[in-house]
Parts: C-alpha cells; structure tokens; sequence
C-alpha cells in the first residue's frame, strides 16, 4: 500500500476538514457540551492505536499483542482514579449513553424502578427518558424541575418511598446549577437506592474544582470525556469506596457490564490513549485555572445577557451553562434564535426550559454555554460582546411566532431559514465576531 497524505488520497475530505477547521475558527463555538481539544489529544486519537483490537482488560485479553495496549489503559485508569478521587476506573465506554448503559446492567433487572431528572427539564436521554431503553427496560419515574429552576427534593423523596427505586440519576444535560449530590444522596440512601452521578458535563469542572466532587456521595460516577474535560469523544464509569461499601463486587460488575456484558466489544484503544492524555492535561494547573475561567465566564455572560432584558432560567448561572428562555416570544422560538445565531456565527442549541409549553423538536429555550470559548482565552469582557450579539440576533427575530399546525410549521420554519440566511444585520455581527475570534486562535 502506498504512503499518501490524506491530502494525496483524499482530497475532498481533507478540504471539508480544513472548512470545518476555519468554520470553528472564524466562529463562537457555544454548545456547553462541545470544547475544542489539545493538540496532543488529536495526536493520540489519530494514532496507530486504532489498528488494534484489544477485547477484554488490561492482563486478560483475547487477542495477542496487546502489552502496550496495556500500559495505555492502565495509564488512563490511573490518571482517571487520581483526578476523581475514586478507587475503581473503567476508561472504555465508546460514549456516554454505552456507559450510562452498563451502569443499568450492572445494578438493575428488567422492570426495577429507576429515577431521573425530566429529559424536557434538562435531564438525559439514558436517565428513564420515554421513548428509550431506560424507559423500555426499567420502569422510570421522572423528577422535575420547576419553573424557578429548582428541584422540590421533598417531592422527589416522596416518590422515592413510593416507588422504592433501585436506581437514582444525578447529574443532567441542561441543568444552570450545581448538582445536588447530597440531597440526593439523602433521598437514595434512606431508600437504600444506587445513586448514580452523571458528570459528563461538570467533569472538567470537578477536575479543576469549580464543581464538587461526587466521589463522596454516590455509588458510581459516569461521564463523557469529551465535554469540559475537553478530551475525545469517549466515556468512564467509575466506582466510588461509598459504591464498594454498599458492594464489593461493584466494580467487577460495572467491568463485565461493559465487555462481555453487551454494551461493545473491542475498545477503542486511540481513544483511550486520548483520554489519558486528556486527563492528564486537566490535573495541570492551567487547567484549574481554566475550569473556573469556565464559570467566571458563564456567570458574566448570563449577567449581560439579563442586562439586556434577555430571560434566563433560574436567574443565571453556577456552572459553564445557561438557559436562555424564550416563552414571552410564544411557544417554540428556540428554533428561530438558533439558526439566527448559527447564521451570524454563534453555534448554540436550541433547548427545553422547565415546564417548556412546547416540545423538544420545537423547544422554547436556548441553551449557550462558555467551555470552548475559554479554551480560546476568551475572558468576562468578551462575554459582555458575546451578550450584546445575542441581544442584536434576537432583536431580529422577536416577532416571528411559530404557526400551530404541524405541516404549516415545517413549511414555516424552511422559509425562515432562506429568509434569515439574507438578512444584513446578521452577516454584518458575522464578520464581527469573526474579528475577534481572529485574536484567539484554536488549540490546533
Ligand atoms: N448530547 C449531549 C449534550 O449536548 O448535552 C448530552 O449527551
């Protein structure tokens, strides 16, 4: 086989891969789930690792060759045990929702009673959501969050006593505060549940001390190492002392959960190198520094954001997230504010709020979050920018109401979206944005 440069074989996708390169360049990457990784973490996710199939653990393989595979795993295990404060790390999960998975067949049968935060207020797929396994499998009784942003624990232990669940979720996708690891704690331990902390979007945060550490409080930890750990895509399931008090064969399970148990097979061996080095990078005090500039920085932006008159669920922000609620603009105007946004260089997501009127296809929030814009080194002024782009974006779509018929709407949406693409005022914030973002190079 030939030598040849991606450029040599394939032309067309590298050209794609250098736009997407200038597309985050010249943009605002704020989807708090998204972060823009190190050098050296592509470095070791585009390795020669990935050639390798490596079923089974470190010491236990079914497949020869794998002594360097190994001291890779072991590495990331290490380094994930330090970081975390726990005595047990499982580094192989392909993605968040393998792990979340694992965690079920590892504690749960068919038919247990699991809880989890609301997926429309802001909980997770694979935490009970209808429509998926969790819910399939397991019979779910979602906890809510109010209008204020709050959770009524007293509420959720009520349930709790009732439906004796085996299972409790902590941790969310689209929460603004900090998660509450100890009232829940309260709630599992006096119904003698398995709580569970989802930390996929805290994680970095935890790591640099800018969230509190779970480890204490729950059984098992898991979480995506892509997100403010600022890692590939790829995902741990971890198990604390508390989990092996409660079973000393916890970890054993959680392992056979995930291979042979059903979840995947062989691991992903560049992306387990990845999230050594990853994980290595965030016990660094750079990166201690960067977590809080994570908070630092979504605390000030929801400020101007409120100070332009611009709702913000819960009133602002404890972690790198916020919610922007739109329902004085009528039902669904998530939809238009985020590809308003997209077209003037802001990526963000559209989103629930609590007690959404609307549906997840057509939600009336925005969900804006400050992991990768800090990882450029973008600061509190910035983010008084940023706010006042939001503000001009909005102001362009105030108006528009979203129609209630479902066949109008799709027809609705498509001819905003030609309209929107036109509009001068969002390409002129466009070439603003790109003006600054070309002060703050990406890590690659
Ligand atoms: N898709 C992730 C997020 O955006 O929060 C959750 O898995």
């Amino acid at each position: 086989m030939k030598k040849l440069t991606l450029q040599e074989q394939d032309p067309e996708i590298a050209a794609l891969i250098r736009q997407e390169l200038q597309r985050r360049q010249d943009g605002l990457e704020m989807i708090p789930s998204e972060n823009h990784t190190s050098l050296a973490v592509l470095e070791a996710l585009g390795s020669v690792l990935t050639d390798k199939y490596s079923e089974g653990y470190p010491g236990k393989r079914y497949y020869a060759g794998n002594d360097i595979v190994d001291k890779i795993e072991i590495l990331a295990q290490e380094r994930a045990k330090q970081a975390f404060l726990v005595p047990h790390a499982n580094v192989q999960p392909l993605s968040g929702t393998p792990a979340n998975t694992a965690v079920y067949l590892a504690v749960c049968e068919p038919g247990d009673v699991i809880m989890g935060q609301n997926l429309a207020d802001g909980g997770h797929l694979t935490h009970g959501a209808k429509g998926t396994f969790s819910a399939r499998f397991y019979k779910s009784v979602p906890y809510y969050v109010e209008k204020d942003g709050s959770i009524d624990f007293k509420k959720v232990r009520q349930d709790a006593i009732e439906h004796k669940p085996r299972l409790i979720w902590v941790g969310a996708s689209a929460y603004p505060k900090l998660f509450p690891f100890k009232e829940m704690a309260e709630i599992a331990d006096e119904v003698g549940a398995y709580l569970v902390a989802d930390i996929a979007h805290v994680a970095g945060l935890v790591i640099a001390g800018a969230h509190p550490n779970p480890a204490e409080y729950v059984h098992i930890i898991t979480t995506t190492t892509h997100k403010t750990l600022r890692g590939p895509r790829g995902a741990m399931v971890m198990v604390t002392q508390k989990g092996l008090d409660k079973d000393p064969d916890l970890a054993k399970k959680i392992d056979k959960a995930v291979f042979p148990g059903g979840v995947q097979a062989g691991p992903h061996n560049h992306q387990t190198a990845a999230i050594a080095v990853a994980l290595k990078e965030a016990m660094t005090p750079e990166f201690k520094e960067y977590g809080h500039q994570v908070v630092k920085n979504a605390k000030a932006l929801a400020l101007a954001l409120i100070e332009k008159g611009i709702e913000i669920v819960s009133g602002g922000t404890e972690n790198h997230l916020m919610l922007i609620d739109l329902t004085a603009y009528g039902k669904g105007h998530g939809v238009f504010l985020e590809e308003a946004l997209e077209r003037a260089g802001i990526t963000a997501n559209k989103n629930t709020v609590p007690k959404d009127p609307s549906s997840p296809f057509y939600p009336s929030g925005l969900r804006l979050g400050t992991p990768a814009i800090t990882t450029r080194g973008m600061k509190e002024e910035d983010m008084k920018k940023i706010a006042e782009w939001v503000a001009r974006v909005l102001e362009e779509v105030k108006d528009l109401r979203l129609v209630e018929d479902k066949k109008e709407r799709v027809l609705q949406v498509r001819q905003f979206k030609k309209d929107i693409a036109e509009n001068q005022k969002l390409k002129d914030i466009k070439q603003e944005i790109k003006e600054l973002c070309s002060k703050f190079p990406l890590p690659y």
